[in-house]
This record gives C-alpha cells, structure tokens and sequence, in this order.
C-alpha cells in the first residue's frame, strides 16, 4: 500500500469525468487499498480516486471516529438513485481544497447503488454525514467541487485565500 499525492486546485485533473469500472480486479483493489492509506494519512473521511488522479468511479470513505474501530467502506460506481426532498446543511471540507470550509447545503437521505470491495452490486439508504459525504464524492466524479455551490464572490474569497496559503506552505518547505 502506498500513499499517493492528493491533486489541489486549480489542478485541472479534478474537473475531468470518471469513467465506470468494467471489472473489479486485483488492480482495481489494489488502487482502493492505496486510496485508503492515503485518505487516512490525510487525514479524511472520503476520498475520490480523481484526487489522486485517476479518473475512475471509485471512492473509499470511513466515517469511524478517532477512538473506534477503523470501518472503511467502498463505493465503485456509485449512482444516486433517490434524493429526499429535505435539505441538510454541513460544513463542508475537501482534501483538494486545503484548509478552506464552507457551509453546503444537499439533500438530508439518498439512496446509491454500487458495487463492494469484491465487485458485488449493493445498495444503502444514507442519512447524515453519510448521505453528505457520498454526495459530495459523487460530485468528485463528475468534476464538481463543493465550492461549485457557493456564490461567484464567496467562490473566489475562499481560491484566493487558498491561493495565499499554499504560496506560504511553498516558501516554507523550499
Ligand atoms: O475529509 C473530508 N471531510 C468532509 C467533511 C464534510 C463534508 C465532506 C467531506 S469529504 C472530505 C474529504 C474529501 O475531500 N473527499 O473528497
Ligand atoms: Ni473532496
């Protein structure tokens, strides 16, 4: 297992399409293994395998706390087949997005049909973080961001604030 780096905007990698995954094999296994480690190592509670820049519809997550038992979960072509009509707002964070959070509201329950580690089609009713998190991973296949959602002015405070800080990270580590 291996801990890859995470892509940070404006990458333009991270505004490509993943494709499906035709087969699930040891390769594609092995690739969520890495997925893992690396959103682990972050640290995270989901990671798109576009932000370590692989364009496939894959994302690993554990919504676990500090103190539990390691639960990671696997999604592989993950589809959104139902969204209530109530809304939730979360403060949002994105490991492509360091250190700039906002307040994102989605859908409260969705329902997603995908396959497990082991190619299996499965399907969940999701609620709370887990409903956010998988949505906002979903988006991360197709490209979108959850500053997307944000308006034009509050969009370019938090680019250019990130902008600053990742200038400072540079100087620092050169
Ligand atoms: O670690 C993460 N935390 C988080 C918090 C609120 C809503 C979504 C997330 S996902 C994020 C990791 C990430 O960037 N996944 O793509
Ligand atoms: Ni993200």
């Amino acid at each position: 297992m291996t801990v890859k780096k995470i892509l940070i905007i404006p990458d333009p990698i991270l505004r490509k399409k993943s494709e499906p995954v035709k087969k699930v094999d040891k390769d594609i296994q092995n690739l969520m293994d890495d997925m893992l480690e690396t959103m682990y190592s972050a640290p995270g509670i989901g990671l798109a395998a576009i932000q370590i820049g692989v364009p496939k519809r894959i994302v690993v997550m554990d919504l676990s706390k500090e103190d539990e038992k390691k639960t990671p979960f696997y999604f592989i072509n993950p589809e959104l087949v139902w969204k209530s009509k109530s809304k939730a707002t979360y403060e949002e964070g994105c490991l492509s997005i360091p250190n700039q959070f906002a307040k994102i509201q989605r859908p409260e329950k969705c329902k997603i049909n995908f396959l497990d580690y082991n190619g299996k089609e499965k399907s969940i009713e999701a609620d709370g973080l887990l409903a956010t998190c998988i949505q906002h991973e979903i988006d991360h296949l197709n490209g979108v961001l959850f500053i997307d959602y944000l308006s034009k002015l509050k969009k370019n405070m938090i680019m250019k604030k990130l902008m600053k800080e990742q200038k400072e990270i540079d100087r620092i580590v050169v």
